[in-house]
């Protein structure tokens, strides 16, 4: 972090060497996660690569917590192993949050599903998304809902495109509910994903040059400390006409993305529809399931599940290990 010490301890002699430490790839995560498990017995089942594989924007610290919530987690079922399963809910815990126990109403349950597929299905039909990982109805962290997506590995660079598509998708939610409630019924929920979709649409105008009017310029005030010979700073100016246009351009962004997929939305409503279904039923659908619904093939069950049942397996209700009280 040469960026935050004093420029006269970066003097040759002093802290003079500058090591750029990026976050670990798939190999390394696997090295790291290697370290990590050296103290902790594991079970048959546990595949470290398959892990390793799905923590991409892990940092080693993230990986070290991963292994002692999964230790935790068996901790508490007396288990004196770590399995595969407690693994995938550590990751899980690591990027969402504890799994919270909500008493939710079919209704409730109804509008979360609903939100949640407008998000997968979104995802699915929009060119250069995110591959989703998977869709869950059951509340983690602050959501009552979480659509995942599994960005590809050893990919260094987004594009505008894909960056479109992470708008149009993040409005999916919102757009489902508008389609199933109604728009007076619409709700306040969809705070965080139309944050996001802003945050977005306003780097690539003020960062990032992707804003055709204006150009490949950078307009962020934030950060506008800028370097003048030797260390004199001044801020940045924007002129209030710029300013202007940058408001114009990010609410075109957010405009265009968001009709793109509410015509999306509308032309394939059904699968919308049967996508939430499912969701109801299984609370947790992973990719192969959307890709299903998708296909316009009725989604396999998810591993685990006993079809005599009409209820989501027993482990998982049961399950009450992270609830926020
Ligand atoms: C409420 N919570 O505030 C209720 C309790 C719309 C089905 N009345 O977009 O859970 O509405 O795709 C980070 C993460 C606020 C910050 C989630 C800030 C959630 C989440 C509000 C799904 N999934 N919204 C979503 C959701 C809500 C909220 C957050 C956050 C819902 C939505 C929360
Ligand atoms: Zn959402």
């Amino acid at each position: 972090r040469p960026d935050v010490l004093d420029s006269a301890l970066l003097r040759p002699g002093r802290f003079d060497r500058k090591i750029t430490l990026d976050l670990p790839d798939k190999k390394a995560r696997r090295a790291i996660l290697d370290i990590h498990v050296r103290a902790v017995p594991l079970a048959e089942d546990v595949d470290l690569d398959r892990i390793a594989g799905l923590t991409p924007g892990f940092a080693g610290a993230d990986l070290e917590n991963l292994i002692n919530e999964a230790a935790l987690l068996c901790g508490r079922e007396n288990r004196d192993e770590v399995n595969m399963e407690s693994l995938l809910n550590a990751r899980d815990k690591v990027v969402l949050g504890g799994k919270r126990e909500m008493i939710i109403n079919e209704e409730e349950k109804s509008w979360i599903a609903h939100h949640e597929a407008g998000h997968a299905v979104a995802a699915s039909l929009l060119p250069n998304a995110d591959p989703l990982d998977k869709v869950t109805i059951i509340p983690r962290g602050r959501a009552l809902g979480v659509t995942m997506y599994l960005p590809e590995e050893d990919k260094y660079s987004v594009s505008k495109s894909s960056l479109e598509s992470s708008i149009s998708t993040l409005f999916g939610g919102r757009i489902a509910e508008e389609m199933t409630l109604g728009a007076d019924h619409v709700t306040t929920g969809a705070s965080n994903d139309i944050e996001r979709a802003t945050d977005i649409a306003r780097n690539m105008v003020t960062k990032w040059g992707l804003s055709d009017k204006l150009g490949p310029l950078t307009y962020s005030e934030d950060d506008g400390e800028v370097f003048l010979g030797r260390s004199v700073t001044q801020h940045k100016q924007v002129s209030d006409v710029t300013v202007h246009t940058i408001d114009e351009e990010v609410r075109q962004i957010i405009d265009r993305n968001y009709e793109r997929a509410e015509q999306l939305l509308k032309e394939h409503e059904e699968k919308l529809h049967v996508m939430a279904k499912a969701l109801m039923k299984y609370e947790t659908i992973d990719m192969a399931q959307v890709k299903d619904i998708m296909d316009g093939r009725e989604p396999r069950p998810p591993e685990g599940w006993d079809d005599s049942d009409d209820a989501p397996p027993a482990k998982k209700q049961d399950d009450k290990s992270d609830s926020v009280t």
